[in-house]
């Protein structure tokens, strides 16, 4: 565990924290607490995120700078690939590395995966703490044993990113790690995302909250315009929902379109609360099969 030295009131600290861990752990649900808004979609359905997400936090002598990354999964196509890159690298910027775990099971092979990722920050003295996730349910010592014989740990920590119990120990024991520095991002500033990705995830969200397991993992959303609606006040959002086979496609679209208005509204209500401004939604779905496996559509989305 750490020293409880002092906190020099006259530095300011700042810094990156990576969040690491399984699907499902609970990773984006801890960014969003810990940031004060939601700035990364979540789900119970594993693998929710797909980009590096920041949620950035800012008290009076400190900046944490929290990277939300997509479950570590087994590598199956050009998607994961990229994804798994987005890990990595945070791992290495990172100040600090906070490996989550969902401690109600017991440790995973994608937990195993997660922690040999983390070998290079345990070799480097990148210092990492164990978040041991959930903890408001059935939790067993017995888990909470396995999960500490994983790594050499600067610190453990048992907490539930849902209600929030065990953060401000957490946030506090970060903030004495991080090194002195600059404010990076102004102290209102939540999150780095633009307006573009965030309206593409809440579409994604809602579509993994209404459609059953396989349709989400199939679906890439992308907004291709954003701009000034024709009523004052109003962003005018045009999205495109991309599926892997045209019977998703009818899926997504339901009778009489009705699936894809209940997607819209839902969506829709979510952008302009986190936004503050009216919304209007141009939701298109389109085929491209197999476009988890087309690096030149994935670089053309975003992915680098
Ligand atoms: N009971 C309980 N559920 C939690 C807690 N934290 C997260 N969850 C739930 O766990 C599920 C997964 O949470 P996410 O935050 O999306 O998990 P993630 O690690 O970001 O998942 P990926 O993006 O797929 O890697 C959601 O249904 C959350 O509501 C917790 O502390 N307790
Ligand atoms: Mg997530």
């Amino acid at each position: 565990m750490l020293n409880s030295k002092e906190k020099d009131k006259n530095i300011f600290r700042s810094g990156i924290v990576a969040i690491i861990g399984k699907p499902n752990a609970g990773k984006s649900t801890f960014v969003n607490f810990a940031s004060g808004t939601k700035v990364a979609i979540t789900s119970p359905k594993p693998q929710t995120t797909r980009h590096k997400i920041m949620g950035v936090r800012t008290d009076e002598n400190t900046q944490i700078i929290f990277v939300d990354t997509p479950g570590v999964v087994k590598i199956e196509n050009e998607l994961d690939s990229f994804m798994e890159k987005i890990y990595k690298e945070e791992i290495i910027d990172a100040d600090l590395v906070l490996f989550m775990t969902d401690s109600s099971v017991d440790v995973s092979k994608d937990d195993l995966k997660a922690i040999s990722l983390l070998k290079k920050a345990f070799s480097s003295n990148i210092p990492v703490f164990l978040i041991l996730n959930k903890c408001d349910k059935n939790v067993s010592d017995k888990y909470f044993e396995s999960y500490k014989s994983l790594g050499k740990f600067a610190g453990v920590y048992e907490i539930s990113a849902s209600k929030g119990t065990g953060i401000d120990k957490l946030i506090n024991d970060i903030s004495m790690l991080l090194p002195e520095g600059p404010m990076y991002f102004p102290a209102d500033t939540h999150t780095d995302q633009s307006p573009l990705l965030f309206a593409a995830e809440a579409v994604r969200e809602s579509i993994l909250k209404l459609t059953a397991d396989e349709i989400p993992h199939g679906v890439f959303v992308h907004t291709e315009e954003m701009r000034d609606g024709k009523s004052e006040g109003t962003i005018y959002f045009q999205i495109n929902i991309y599926v892997e086979r045209a019977s998703h496609k009818g899926i997504l679209i339901g009778k009489d379109g009705k699936m894809l208005k209940k997607i819209g509204s839902m969506a829709r209500k979510e952008i302009s609360s986190v936004l503050n401004k009216n919304i209007y939604l141009d939701l298109w779905v389109k085929v491209k099969e197999k476009w988890k496996n087309r690096r030149d559509l994935l670089r053309s989305w975003g992915y680098e």
